[in-house]
């Protein structure tokens, strides 16, 4: 049987080589997190990820427990070395001290970072292949390894419904608009262009008015390009809807004196670069004037896990109560989405599916999602 070490700085590298040079049906038998030790061993260096793998081998390996489990061996005497006629005494001392080190060493490092009993690192490696960023799948491991009783770690079903948990638990959920019949609602959808706010407006403004038979209205202040007035103009005609185009806070407040007797205002805004801050405050000042009750922030699914956080920052301005996530169908995985879900923004209300007006979107759910996010 031949076995092969990779070795690389992220175990998101080192998957990938090993699927290069083996193909995608090598199995993976073992993985650790290596420090190189500087000066004699005592400090700890940069690290790197090693991972063995093999397509001659058909099953899961099964390591040892105890070989999975023993600490790792005492490094040579790190001490400097002790003259022959030194006091016993001071020896002990050294070996006391050397012990306390190598005690620390491994306090230091996360849980995933020590060999993982084989179950969990299959799940890392899951993780990972979900485009779940390092960090976050660690994290994940660490929280599973630390919650999880160490019989239940040999049933991969049930670790991995754990996982699944986890996950769901740290999805924020806002539920869906409010439309309530005795007062007019006003929500409005903001972020970058081409994300599908105005498609995303047209399915809500459809399930609302055909589905939950409530009187919808829609304004757009996206007046910087006639197509997007146009575009949802023709989605107003189809559905049958009262639709203004508002270019001045004044208009904005007689648009919605007009539409006083409505449930809901849907209001499309012009998508705004995530880098023009004064844009995005001079947005706000219109929402402000309309005194609209939701703000959802529409983020594209298939964007970049950094962008996605950067994005959502730039668009704080806005103030926005709620995040959208669209195009959810493009995306080949939903990990790059987790950085930002975990990172204190709005919570999720909706996501979309499709370009189909109005099947292709639903309320957003916590764990649909995590499962989405998992692969499942
Ligand atoms: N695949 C897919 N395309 C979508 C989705 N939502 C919107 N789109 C498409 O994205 C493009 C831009 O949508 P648009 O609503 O004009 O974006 P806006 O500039 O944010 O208003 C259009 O071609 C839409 O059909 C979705 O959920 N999935
Ligand atoms: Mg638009």
């Amino acid at each position: 049987m031949e076995l092969r070490t990779y070795k690389a700085t992220t175990m998101h590298e080192a998957l990938s080589l090993v699927r290069c040079e083996l193909g995608p049906d090598a199995a993976i038998l073992h993985t650790r997190e290596v420090r190189n030790r500087r000066l004699f061993g005592l400090l700890r260096g940069p690290r790197h990820i090693e991972v063995t793998a093999s397509v001659d081998v058909h099953v899961p390996s099964r390591l040892h427990a105890e070989d999975r489990f023993r600490p790792p061996r005492p490094a040579p005497n790190p001490a400097p070395a002790t003259p022959p006629d030194a006091p016993e005494r001071v020896q002990g001392q050294l070996q006391h001290l050397q012990a306390m080190i190598e005690q620390l060493c491994r306090q230091q490092q996360s849980p995933a970072a020590r060999d993982l009993p084989e179950e969990l690192f299959r799940l890392f490696t899951d993780l990972i292949e979900c485009d779940i960023d390092e960090d976050v799948a660690r994290e994940l491991i660490g929280r599973i390894q630390s919650e999880t009783p160490r019989r239940e770690l040999s049933e991969p079903m049930l670790v991995a419904a754990r996982l699944a948990r986890v996950l769901e638990s740290e999805i924020p959920i806002a539920g869906p608009i409010q439309a309530p019949t005795d007062r007019q609602r006003v929500a409005a959808l903001v972020g970058p262009t081409g994300v599908g706010k105005t498609t995303t407006i047209a399915k809500l403004a459809a399930n609302f008015r055909l589905k939950e038979k409530r009187r919808v209205g829609l304004i757009t202040v996206d007046t910087y390009r006639i197509a997007a007035v146009e575009q949802l103009r023709t989605y107003a005609d189809i559905i049958d809807l009262p639709m203004h185009v508002v270019s001045s806070p004044r208009e904005m407040r007689e648009a919605l004196r007009r539409m006083d007797d409505l449930d809901l205002v849907l209001m499309d805004t012009a998508g705004r670069s995530p880098k023009d801050e004064v844009r995005i405050r001079e947005l706000r000042a219109f929402l402000d004037e309309a005194g609209a009750d939701e703000i959802h922030l529409v983020l594209s699914g298939v964007t970049g896990s950094r962008t996605l956080v950067q994005t959502a920052e730039r668009f704080a301005a806005a103030r926005p109560t709620a995040l959208i996530l669209t195009k959810l169908d493009e995306a080949t995985s939903l990990g790059n989405i987790l950085p930002l879900l975990r990172s204190g923004g709005p919570p999720l209300s909706y996501l979309t599916n499709g370009q189909n007006v109005p099947d292709d979107i639903e309320t957003a759910d916590a764990a649909r999602l995590a499962g989405m996010v998992l692969g499942h």
